[in-house]
């Protein structure tokens, strides 16, 4: 789907687009589920790189102190909390420029991965800039998902990062997708961007091939110190028309309603589900930042008469390496 259809579908009255967003949502996504996903931030702060959002770059004066790579004995204890409070999905972020094969802290990931996706749920690392070989290393570990965000449009993404690039970030997408990786790929609203350039972000989400497996919608949480610390928040009903187009252009994809949602009221965060949002972030805390309590979440979803995803008796795999270098060769 491309910008001028998009455009069309954003700008349609709010009911009109709802409704179709529903359809599609309905005939994709009939089983009124909503993926519970639990993060962990196995390495936080001091990332070289400038993203002017994030409380874990170090050129920046954050609330948040630096660690090491967590131990893996301590995140198989998360991973189980989380599959114990219903987590399907398990997601780990370092904050990395990226990995590099042969390095120590690349074996330890690796170690963890494996030891992670024993536990039968998803497994979902977001470990910055990858190569073809780190990618099929990771997706050999047990990796289900790969997240790497592009963020924003390629026309703002300069004003946003000065340390590597929009094609920097494709690149790292097309090694994931060659490994039989999934991708798991989506935004940040907020960061003085216009409403075409979300729709220029989703026109090129929706043109990736495969389409992304997952998009996440953050919303920017604003972090003392970086130079995006005093934006302001998105309106809903922008929030809530981009997700509905998100939808309608990615059908098969969960869109997952991700940071910022403890800014959000119940009837926002409803709005977006009812928009086609069925993913989302569960867990006291998101990577630095605070998410909605897990029982408030719980409670909500029972309020709309929805449910939490069935946890799996088997993973889904991702797609086949051969379907992978086949779509990379094309
Ligand atoms: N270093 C890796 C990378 O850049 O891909 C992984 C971690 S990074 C924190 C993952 C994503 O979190 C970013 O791409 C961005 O979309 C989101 N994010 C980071 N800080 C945020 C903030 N303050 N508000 C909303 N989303 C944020
Ligand atoms: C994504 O798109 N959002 C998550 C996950 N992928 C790694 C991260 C949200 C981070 C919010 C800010 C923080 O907690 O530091
Ligand atoms: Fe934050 Fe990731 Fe950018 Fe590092 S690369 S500053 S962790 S968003």
């Amino acid at each position: 789907m491309q910008f001028d259809e998009l455009h069309r579908l954003y700008h349609l009255p709010l009911f009109e687009l709802l409704k179709q967003a529903r359809a599609v949502h309905e005939a994709h996504w009939p089983e009124n589920e909503v993926q519970l996903c639990t993060l962990l931030s196995i390495k936080t702060g001091g990332c070289s790189e400038d993203c002017s959002y994030c409380a874990q770059s170090a050129r920046y004066d954050t609330p948040v102190d630096n660690e090491r790579l967590m131990a893996c004995g301590d995140v198989m204890e998360r991973a189980r909390a989380a599959k114990a409070n219903g987590s399907t999905r398990f997601c780990m972020g370092a904050a990395w420029k990226g990995v590099r094969d042969g390095t120590k802290k690349f074996d330890e990931v690796l170690d963890i991965v494996r030891n992670v996706s024993e536990l039968g749920m998803e497994v979902c690392v977001t470990l910055g800039e990858l190569g073809p070989e780190e990618a099929r290393k990771l997706r050999d570990a047990g990796v289900t998902a790969y997240n790497h965000n592009i963020d924003t449009s390629p026309e703002h993404y300069a004003n946003i990062v000065t340390t590597h690039t929009f094609d920097d970030r494709l690149n790292t997408i097309r090694h994931v997708q060659g490994a039989g990786m999934s991708v798991c790929c989506g935004g940040i609203l907020g960061l003085g961007e216009t409403v075409d350039d979300r729709l220029k972000m989703l026109e090129v989400l929706a043109n990736l091939d495969p389409q992304p497996e997952s998009v996440p919608i953050n919303n920017l949480v604003p972090i003392p110190g970086t130079p995006m610390g005093d934006n302001k928040p998105v309106d809903t009903f922008a929030i809530v028309r981009m997700i509905a187009v998100t939808r309608i252009a990615i059908p098969g994809a969960k869109v997952r309603l991700s940071a910022g949602r403890a800014q959000l009221s119940e009837e926002a965060q409803t709005l977006c589900f009812f928009a086609g949002a069925n993913s989302i972030f569960y867990g006291d805390k998101l990577l630095t930042t605070q998410n909605p309590q897990a029982q408030a979440d719980l409670a909500l979803l029972q309020k709309l008469g929805m449910k939490p995803q069935t946890p799996f008796t088997d993973v889904p795999a991702p797609a086949s390496k051969e379907d992978a270098s086949e779509l990379v060769e094309a």
